[in-house]
């Protein structure tokens, strides 16, 4: 009998991310061969080896990340905030459990803790054995890893964090909450002055109407809420955003208060850098209308 893991997402040699979150498209990657599946106390963990992406890791039937380009993904979400802010010192990100967020956040000097607080132990056990160049993260002396309900963990911190990150899934599963106002709030609330946030906030060229609505939601609780992308092939339609929001009124989160040198851009990043930064706040028409 053969001991081959089958799994829904994977049929004749061929992984296909099919979800009413992006009807009539399906991503599809090459399979090489799967290396675990389970079934966590939260989700379906799938993880496998692709023929050109390098491992890749499938929570609930959608690719979180792929060695190949995750890299756009967790430097983006992590520097636009991380530059946005004089000082970061303290430093949580929640959801991120493969460890890719928190690898970035590390390469920032100022950092002196950086805490991780994802709900699912089976993402951070995983990545570690399977992703080791994004769980990193977890080993750097200044990282901390808390395994937990993330709208819980900021509940009880008032006035603690200078930049808080939100590495979640998508809005339908265990990240639901992660995506309405009253977790704003909490991010607000737990943020020291000057605090700034980022949080996943999907595709313009799916989810515009959910884009608008988290724009309008964190613009009633920060003075600052901005929208901003990147491109990555793996996620649906090619491209991801951000919110990027901060307390203070007169940040302008578009522009870099930080940046890193010449030669640390050539040895620590492979997409972010001061000049994407500020483009990927430039957004075409049809998404500018819908956002302002
Ligand atoms: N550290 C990487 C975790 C990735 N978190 C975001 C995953 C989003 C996947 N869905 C993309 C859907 C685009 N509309």
């Amino acid at each position: 009998m053969s001991d081959e893991i089958v799994h829904p997402t994977i049929q004749d040699g061929w992984y296909r991310e099919i979800s009413d979150m992006w009807p009539g498209q399906a991503m599809t990657l090459k399979v090489e061969k799967v290396l675990h599946h389970e079934k966590s106390l939260y989700q379906d963990v799938l993880i496998f080896k692709s023929t050109d992406y390098g491992n890749v890791l499938v929570l609930d039937n959608v690719v979180q990340a792929t060695e190949r380009d995750e890299f756009s993904y967790q430097e983006m979400i992590t520097h636009l905030a991380m530059n946005s802010h004089p000082n970061p010192k303290k430093v949580l990100v929640i959801g991120g459990g493969d460890g890719g967020v928190l690898r970035e956040v590390v390469k920032h000097e100022c950092v002196e803790e950086a805490i991780l607080c994802d709900i699912d132990e089976a993402v951070i056990r995983l990545s570690k054995q399977y992703l080791p160049g994004m769980a990193v993260g977890f080993e750097h002396p200044k990282s901390k890893t808390h395994v937990g309900d993330g709208f819980k963990f900021l509940d009880d911190y008032k006035n603690t964090f200078d930049v808080i990150i939100t590495d979640s899934s998508d809005p339908e599963g265990p990240a639901e909450s992660l995506f309405q106002k009253p977790y704003f709030q909490l991010l607000h609330d737990a943020l020291r002055e000057g605090g700034v946030i980022t949080t996943q906030a999907e595709s313009p060229w799916l989810h515009l109407p959910l884009i608008a609505r988290l724009k309008k939601d964190c613009g009633e609780v920060f003075p600052v809420a901005e929208y901003a992308y990147t491109t990555i092939p793996t996620y649906p339609s090619g491209q991801i955003g951000f919110m990027v929001c901060c307390k203070d009124a007169n940040r302008n989160v578009k522009v870099p208060v930080r940046s890193f040198t010449k030669e640390e851009e050539d040895e620590k990043l492979r997409y972010y850098n001061s000049e994407i930064h500020k483009a990927s706040f430039v957004l075409p028409n049809f998404a500018k209308k819908a956002l302002e």
